[in-house]
């Protein structure tokens, strides 16, 4: 990768660092923020979080204003977060009272970004349902109420602070909500019939029923900006979705060639069939899934082809190979009867290991990701997501973290991948959010996974700033400058 001549970007190009509001916040309990099911989930006996908990994170709450002082010093253009519906709404539901504390709090991180020329891009809900719902209905397994709630809290947002932000962002990664949550049950609200921690939940069932409210609750969050909020205030709308890039275990084989698209039906045409092109899920879930794959009415079809949504958000870490396999799935298999292998057929590894088990660095398959998402569903392409942490990082002391070679090799890697996407595949890539501002509470890892461009100190909420974040702010500049 990273021959001079491809490595340009538009001139308009967004970029900046993204963070979400459990990660990051703490003040669980200030200005009568409710509970939401990740207060609950990791405050759960035994820990199921490492012994972490968002209690306090980053204190970010209390310290945004010298978070934001990070921001311009690496020279963001943007800055993506989320909205805690809890501090926003304590209990969530549609008649429930609105906290104008929590209200306030986001007025004034909205005010500080835009006071420093950072255009903030808002995420709606990022997996923090308010444990009030969870407790009133089973939250995302109440397709009818969960949506009508999820409606009312957009609603509220786009009418308190849509006069400022001009982008949004309705849920983040419905997949992981749906398969960590009710399927393996590693993230909140932890159910499964398959976790020994899980007292509770259906993995044959729930998380296909959770998947059909995450995408009529976005349809009608969507629909009601573009009919009540789009003309007044002239802002953009999407999703962001996760996914990795699969390439076939044997690329010989056909077999493993429809196995690897089986698999991004199961990760990414789920959501992006309904949501991008108003259709109905890939006939790939039907045959494997049959009646357990709640249907779409014809009414439900009309919501959403009047969801029409600007941008395609794109979280993109890693990729994998997929191989067939020969035996029929399971009734708790959720990703399209494949293995999942980190090597090919050959032994070749699909990349470099990062800091996490689950991620290694492989820009190639990057770029045939956005090629495929493009042109197959049409909207521009905003990275929403892209990071990792390095290689032991988890056990290095701040003067080691900071100097964070693999992490900038990463970055320069990726970047390349998107200025070739966009000038060799065509494909329209608009904007890059780093994952993350700074280390922060890596949900069910703790705090010992580091994604951060910022090194926290846990005991002292002291930052440092590691080379990989003024690193970005010459990868970008040097490729928006004039050269397209
Ligand atoms: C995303 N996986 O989650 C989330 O949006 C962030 O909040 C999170 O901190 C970040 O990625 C890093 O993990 C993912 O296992 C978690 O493939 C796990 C996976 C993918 C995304």
């Amino acid at each position: 990768m990273g021959s001079t001549t491809s490595s340009s970007l538009p001139a308009d190009f967004e970029w900046g660092f993204a963070t979400a509001a459990y990660q990051i916040e703490g003040a669980a309990e200030v200005g009568g923020r409710g509970k939401s099911i990740w207060d609950t989930f990791c405050h759960l006996e035994p820990s199921r979080t490492k012994g972490a908990n968002g209690d306090i994170a980053c204190d970010h709450y209390h310290r945004y204003e010298e978070d934001f002082g990070l921001l311009s010093q690496y020279g963001a253009k943007s800055y993506r977060f989320s909205l805690s519906w809890s501090r926003i709404i304590p209990q969530g539901g549609r008649n429930d009272a609105i906290s104008e504390d929590g209200i306030s709090f986001y007025n004034r991180l909205i005010d500080s970004l835009l006071a420093r020329g950072i255009t903030p891009w808002v995420t709606l809900y990022h997996w923090d349902l308010p444990q009030g719902l969870h407790d009133r209905y089973g939250g995302w397994l109440d397709v009818e109420e969960s949506q009508k709630d999820f409606e009312r809290y957009a609603r509220l947002c786009f009418e308190r602070f849509g006069d400022r932000v001009k982008n949004w962002i309705t849920l983040n990664e419905p997949w992981i909500v749906s398969i960590f949550g009710y399927a393996t049950g590693i993230n909140a609200p932890g159910r499964s019939s398959i976790n020994k921690m899980s007292i509770e939940g259906n993995t044959a069932t729930e998380p296909w029923i959770v998947g059909k409210s995450l995408i009529l609750s976005h349809a009608r969050a969507v629909a009601a900006y573009n009919k009540d909020f789009r003309s007044s205030q002239g802002g953009k709308i999407g999703i962001s979705l996760n996914g990795d890039y699969y390439e076939p275990w044997d690329s010989s084989d056909e077999r493993d060639r429809a196995a690897a698209e089986r698999r991004m039906e199961f990760h990414i045409g789920w959501f992006a069939n309904p949501i991008f092109l108003a259709k109905d899920y890939p006939a790939d879930m039907y045959d494997q899934l049959g009646e357990r794959l709640p249907k779409f009415s014809e009414s439900e079809f009309a919501l959403l082809r009047e969801a029409e949504v600007d941008f395609y958000g794109m979280n993109y870490y890693t990729s994998q190979y997929a191989r067939h396999r020969t035996q029929s799935p399971s009734v708790h298999d959720f990703v399209g009867n494949v293995d999942e292998l980190e090597e090919n057929k050959e032994g070749l590894s699909i990349g470099e290991e990062s800091g996490v088990h689950w991620l290694r660095s492989s820009p190639d398959s990057f770029r045939k990701h956005l090629a495929r998402i493009y042109h197959r569903y049409r909207k521009p392409i905003y990275i929403t997501e892209n990071g990792c942490p390095c290689p032991g990082e988890d056990k290095m002391t701040r003067d080691e973290s900071v100097n964070d070679t693999y992490r900038i090799r990463y970055f320069e890697d990726h970047i390349n991948a998107i200025s070739q996407a966009i000038t060799q595949d065509s494909a329209i890539i608009s904007g890059y959010f780093a994952w993350s501002l700074l280390d922060n509470l890596e949900w069910s890892d703790g705090y010992g996974v580091r994604f951060g461009v910022t090194y926290t100190d846990y005991d002292t909420l002291e930052r440092t700033p590691k080379r990989s974040a003024l690193a970005l702010k010459s990868m970008f500049e040097g490729r928006m400058n004039g050269r397209m």
